[in-house]
């Protein structure tokens, strides 16, 4: 690990030994990334990406980052994890050659691509450590600039640590506030629209947010000149330098292979981040890139020889040893020692590494091939799998369980007490690889939302009847009076109270830290909320309507719903998106992509609640527990009359849990959100045809209908209709796979199933325009009428 450098306090020694530390971990990550490369291009690992060139400037860095401070970077921060101790070479390799031991990579488990670096903030039951006491990493995505949106909450949460007092009681999490969100990006990710975003967002918002751009003037193969305005970020960004009287950044330039500089610039801007909230820019240039981007290509192909020839001289390692030998502070011998002990270290420590990966498989290698000949009992093409497997020289587990699978499927007409030993095996093992590989897409620990207390809602007779927007806003205050870590955000939802009032008159009783206006920025408001949700506090960042979901998705997708997934429960960010959509008006106000939001944030719970005490349910629920979620309200609903539950702020709506709002015998209808009244209304009509209806509220579209109770309706019906406003075959579709094929509906049908979604274009304006291209009653009462005629033309002849 670095050291601080304190000039006022060292002794010419001390210092001494601190830079030749430093430029040993250099040199050692230096000697990682060449033979991380060498392991790609010999097989043993897929693919590899490192933080060549980048060495010296991660040093600088790494010595003003403090415990309880954040990092949100990307794959090119080896050195700096390795100087704080974040990540170890060991584990480097380790996540090269995708170790699924999350022991042995603590960062993903083996799940993510190499130099995609994590802390682990929490601790097996999924509750938090003590994050002050640490160095912490958010995990890394492979996505161009993706941390930016996420780096904005991480430094917002310190700005709200040290403003809110109510929150001093969160020892675990912030000391005053006092921490620093260290972002990292590359100069040709800058382009990214979330880059500007964020920048902005920190920039009104004054956190304290150090960025530093990483600039060796390539993204890839495109150089500045296609990438940046004046090829140069800090000089298009100077209209947000701080001035007397205006808020802003503090911007700073300095070359990537000047150490001392490096060192000074750093403790002076993290100094004035960390201390006034100021956010700065540290753009590093003159940055190289010794082995090209990655293992995919060489940069041969698109460098000049000129440029790689300046790469070489300009080498951040070469001009740190340069300078360490004109400043006396090591002689040339020195050096080469210490340059052929780090090359040998890390040697060591990859081949240590290696064998570590490959020691649990070699035992189940081992297993598979004696259990195979033990079969094989002279079938020739048996014992040749098993030959194949015994020679195969470090083998990957997909060989060892293919094989195993293969022998059983050559086998399946020759039982066998060996064929027994061998499918024992392989079943034995599926609970160990479904761990390893597929585990963790939620954090499932002690505040799981399926683990929170059930509490039904209370009426009196005298309940009062409320607009919709009224009882969500009861349940937010009565939450927000329980639990300081809540706060919320959005665009209008402070001053006014969000556009449908649910928040109205939060702000003044809460203030403004707690529920507060945002830009119109749906990424980086995502963001904001990943970024406090790490940190210990319960966000709910509002998306306006459903529709401008997409300018967020993929923070949506690539982060929030990844996070747990791709740390193997690691880290966490309990977020609420709180949303409103389905049918208003128009190609932009009347969205109900749920076939996208189901098919993009697999790792999120998605809630659909047919109108405001259903959501209220379920905020309670989600409130009360430590999983992402999206709830949609309806967007027509905010004004339509409900009873208030005197347990407003209490009573839950389980996840995963479906409501039978009628029951029927004659055809079961699916559905959820703003369709489900008009089924209701269906439902009626098609009673004077004496046709019964039950109507089942499916309410979480993810979780889905846990207790299968949609086929269990469908025992007493045999027909199935589902109805939703997406488009055809979108989350109608997926409603469809899990009755018919996970809930086993199809043996059950006595007729076709039938979805009635929207029209494939979006709604136009207007009230003509929806009932022409959303599921209305009609079309309803005429589909179910229709599924009856085909079972009893007699009884229910042709409509038309
Ligand atoms: C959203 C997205 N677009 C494209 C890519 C492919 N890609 C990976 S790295 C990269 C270049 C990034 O260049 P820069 O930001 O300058 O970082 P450097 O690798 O030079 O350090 C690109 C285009 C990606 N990972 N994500
Ligand atoms: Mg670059």
């Amino acid at each position: 690990m670095t050291n601080e450098i304190d000039a006022s306090e060292l002794s010419f020694e001390d210092f001494k030994t601190i830079v030749i530390n430093d430029y040993r971990i250099a040199v050692e990550s230096r000697q990682a990334s060449l033979l991380g490369r060498k392991e790609v291009l010999t097989g043993k690992a897929k693919f590899g990406i490192f933080g060549d060139g980048k060495e010296v400037p991660q040093l600088a860095m790494a010595k003003v980052f403090k415990n309880g401070d954040w990092r949100a970077g990307y794959y090119r921060d080896q050195t700096f994890a390795f100087a704080t101790g974040i990540s170890t070479l060991k584990e480097f390799f380790a996540q090269l050659y995708a170790n699924p031991d999350v022991n042995a990579d603590p960062a993903s488990a083996g799940r993510q691509m190499n130099s995609h670096f994590a802390t682990r903030s929490l601790n097996d039951d999924g509750t938090w450590k003590n994050l002050t006491e640490v160095k912490n990493s958010s995990a890394d995505i492979s996505t161009t600039g993706g941390q930016m949106a996420r780096l904005v909450g991480l430094a917002y949460a310190s700005k709200l640590f040290k403003q809110n007092k109510e929150l001093d009681y969160l020892k675990n999490f912030s000391v005053n506030g006092n921490e620093v969100a260290f972002g990292t990006i590359g100069n040709g990710s800058t382009s990214e629209g979330v880059f500007f975003e964020a920048f902005n967002a920190a920039g009104v918002l004054q956190v304290p947010m150090a960025i530093s751009v990483w600039d060796d003037g390539y993204g890839i193969s495109v150089p500045a000149k296609y990438q940046t305005t004046k090829e140069d970020i800090s000089e298009i960004l100077k209209g947000f330098q701080r001035e007397e009287g205006t808020n802003g950044y503090e911007i700073f330039k300095v070359r990537g292979w000047d150490y001392p500089t490096l060192c000074e610039t750093y403790l002076k801007a993290i100094e004035l981040c960390r201390n006034e909230h100021v956010p700065v820019l540290i753009h590093v240039t003159e940055v190289t890139q010794p082995q090209g981007h990655s293992t995919s290509g060489s940069h041969e192909r698109y460098k000049s020889k000129e440029r790689l020839e300046w790469e070489r001289e300009h080498d951040c390692i070469v001009k740190m040893r340069e300078w360490m030998i004109e400043s006396a502070i090591a002689t040339k011998e020195e050096l080469d020692e210490l340059e052929e002990t780090a090359k040998k270290h890390v040697k060591e420590v990859q081949k240590e590494a290696w064998n570590e990966f490959l020691d649990t498989i070699k035992q189940e290698q081992a297993d598979v091939v004696r259990m195979i000949n033990n079969l094989a009992n002279g079938d020739a093409s048996l014992s040749k799998i098993a030959a194949q497997l015994a020679s195969t020289h470090d083998a990957l587990r997909k060989e060892v369980v293919s094989a195993a699978r293969k022998a059983i499927r050559l086998s399946v007409n020759a039982p066998s007490a060996e064929r027994e030993v061998l499918i024992n095996w392989y079943q034995g093992k599926t609970e160990f690889f479904t761990e390893l590989y597929n585990s963790k897409l939620f954090t499932e620990g002690l505040e799981s939302p399926f683990k929170v207390n059930q509490v039904a809602a209370q009426y009196s007779e005298d309940g009062k009847m409320l607009d919709g927007r009224e009882i969500l806003n009861a349940c937010f205050d009565a939450n927000f009076a329980r639990d300081a870590r809540l706060l919320a955000f959005g665009e209008d939802l402070g001053a006014i109270g969000d556009v449908n009032q649910g928040f109205a008159g939060l702000q003044a009783k809460y203030g403004e830290l707690r529920v507060s206006d945002a830009g119109i920025r749906e990424a980086t408001i995502v963001g904001q909320g990943i970024g406090l949700a790490m940190r210990g506090l319960r966000p709910i960042a509002e998306i306006q309507y459903l529709d401008y979901l997409l300018y967020a998705i993929n923070v949506l997708s690539d982060d929030l719903a990844t996070l747990s997934y791709r740390t193997k429960a690691g880290q966490k960010a309990p977020l609420i998106i709180r949303s409103r959509g389905h049918r208003l008006e128009g190609i932009w106000h009347s969205g109900s992509p749920m076939g996208m939001i189901l098919g993009s944030l697999r790792g999120m719970h998605i809630c659909v609640p047919r109108n405001m005490t259903q959501a209220a349910g379920m905020y309670n629920t989600l409130f009360r527990s430590d999983e992402p979620a999206l709830v949609i309200e309806c967007l027509n609903g905010y004004r339509l009359k409900e009873k208030l539950p005197d347990n407003v702020g209490e009573f839950t709506v389980p996840l995963g849990k479906v409501e039978t709002i009628k029951e029927g015998t004659d055809i079961t209808v699916v559905s959820y959100g703003s369709t489900l009244r008009l089924v209701e209304e269906a439902a009626e009509e098609l009673t004077a045809f004496g046709i019964s209806i039950e109507v089942i509220d499916v309410q979480t579209l993810l979780p889905f209908d846990l207790e299968h109770a949609c086929a269990k309706s469908l025992q007493k019906t045999n027909k199935l209709l589902i109805v939703d406003e997406d488009v055809p075959g979108g989350a109608s579709a997926f409603i469809l796979k899990n009755i018919l094929e996970d809930q086993k509906g199809y043996y059950l049908l006595d007729g076709k199933p039938q979805t009635l979604a929207a029209k494939a274009h979006r709604p136009p304006y207007g009230s003509d325009g929806d009932y022409f291209s959303k599921p209305s009653v009609d079309d309803i009462v005429e589909v179910a009428y229709a599924m009856m005629n085909e079972g009893n033309p007699e009884r229910y002849p042709k409509l038309y």
